[in-house]
């Protein structure tokens, strides 16, 4: 059903978390052509660069109309962020249909190269760039470079957690566990998950964990949340209902809920598990103090039908953190870039997944709801369908 043109109504705002951004806008073809521009600069380790274009996609994605050359020139030439080089970039857009940098960047072998290295999760631009430079460029490359056969068994990277009684493998030891695992799924991990295998993931999930400690509440936040038909992986926020002593409950259950499901065969392979030990080596980028586990999870299987290898990301917070946690964890990555700035620089408050701070006193805020996030942060209620930004 079309969306009232009354959401769109903040285009002009400055951050992307006061904007409403739907998962395809009226212009998604321009805005597709300025995110190969985005990526190209990313992977070349531009980040400054990379988040001029960045912003630009997100502005136009929370544009309502049709960008034509009069729509340039009443709105466009007025928005706050577009700097002379996109806008220029937008113009050859109007007249022509496409961007010439854009379609020489997607023809290009580095980019295509660096762009399917950097999807193998665990690689990032700066790691991807090292393996183009030492001649990879295809998926066979890296398979050889990691010693890794399609399909072959590797076990987990963090086996010594999951079975705590094994002998503690040093993390040394077994370097780019993340990596290998994720090159041999790469067949399973292409294919992207339908909201209804989401929905499962999630039931398969509960209903193990009410078995250990019941009372607790969920909700599936990254991209299905934002309404993506298909998602790359599930994202799974937890916390326990008892508002009181749901803090200490919560202490320990990702790491229980992870072994049992490991033990029962569920989940097949753990990247990472974090909220126990200081190494956050993976995700550099804005951690939060939640205990969390990124897994690989493999649904039981219903009559012949072969399930798929499928990431999952399960993310505990207490109950004072539950709802920043589900903001937090509900994407677009613009968006709570856009959040965090927005706290910081508009209202004196730290923001992130693990709660919100008054700076000038360090007051924690606790929210009874999402709705309170936003209502603290003076922030207009944006649907999480209206987050892709
Ligand atoms: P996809 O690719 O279909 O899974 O799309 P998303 O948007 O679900 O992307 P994903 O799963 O990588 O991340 C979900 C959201 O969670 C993302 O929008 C931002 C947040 N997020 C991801 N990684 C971290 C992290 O390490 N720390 C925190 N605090 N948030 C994260
Ligand atoms: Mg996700």
């Amino acid at each position: 059903k079309p969306t009232s043109l009354n959401v769109f109504k903040n285009w002009r705002s400055r951050y992307a978390c006061q904007r409403a951004s739907p998962l395809v806008c009226v212009n998604q073809a321009l805005a597709e052509e300025l995110a190969v521009l985005g990526e190209a600069r990313e992977l070349e380790g531009l980040r400054v660069n990379a988040l001029a274009y960045e912003r630009a996609v997100s502005l136009i994605k929370s544009y309502p109309y049709h960008i034509t050359q009069e729509a340039y020139k009443r709105d466009l030439v007025k928005l706050p962020g577009l700097g002379s080089k996109t806008m220029s970039k937008i113009q050859e857009f109007i007249s022509s249909g496409s961007i010439s940098e854009s379609r020489t960047t997607c023809e290009s072998e580095r980019y295509q190269s660096l762009s399917l290295f950097s999807k193998i999760y665990g690689i990032g631009p700066v790691n991807a760039r090292k393996l183009y430079d030492i001649g990879c460029r295809g998926i066979e490359d890296l398979e050889r470079y990691y010693d890794v056969a399609p399909g072959s068994t590797i076990e987990s990277v963090e086996e010594d957690l999951v079975t705590p009684d094994r002998k503690k493998i040093p993390k040394n030891k077994i370097p780019d566990l993340p990596i290998k695992i994720s090159l041999a799924l790469r067949e399973d991990f292409a294919i992207p998950i339908p909201r209804e295998e989401v929905e499962e993931m999630h039931g398969v999930v509960m209903h193990e964990l009410d078995l250990i400690q019941p009372g607790c509440v969920s909700t599936i936040v990254g991209g299905y949340r934002r309404g993506k038909p298909y998602s790359n992986d599930a994202d799974i926020v937890i916390s326990h209902s008892d508002i009181r002593n749901g803090a200490n409950i919560i202490k320990g259950l990702c790491k229980r809920l992870t072994q049992r499901l490991h033990a029962s065969g569920v989940i097949t392979h753990v990247m990472h598990l974090s909220g126990f030990h200081a190494h956050n080596a993976l995700r550099t980028e804005h951690w939060d103090s939640l205990e969390k586990a990124l897994t690989v999870l493999v649904l039981p299987s219903k009559g012949k039908e072969k399930r798929l290898h499928r990431r999952l990301d399960l993310i505990f917070a207490s109950p004072a953190a539950y709802w920043t946690a589900v903001v937090g964890w509900s994407g677009s990555k613009m968006f709570e870039r856009d959040l965090r700035l927005w706290a910081k620089t508009e209202k004196g408050m730290k923001f992130d997944s693990s709660g919100m701070t008054r700076r000038h006193d360090s007051k924690l805020l606790i929210p009874r709801s999402e709705e309170e996030v936003f209502d603290c942060l003076g922030l207009e209620w944006v649907d999480p369908t209206m987050r892709n930004a």
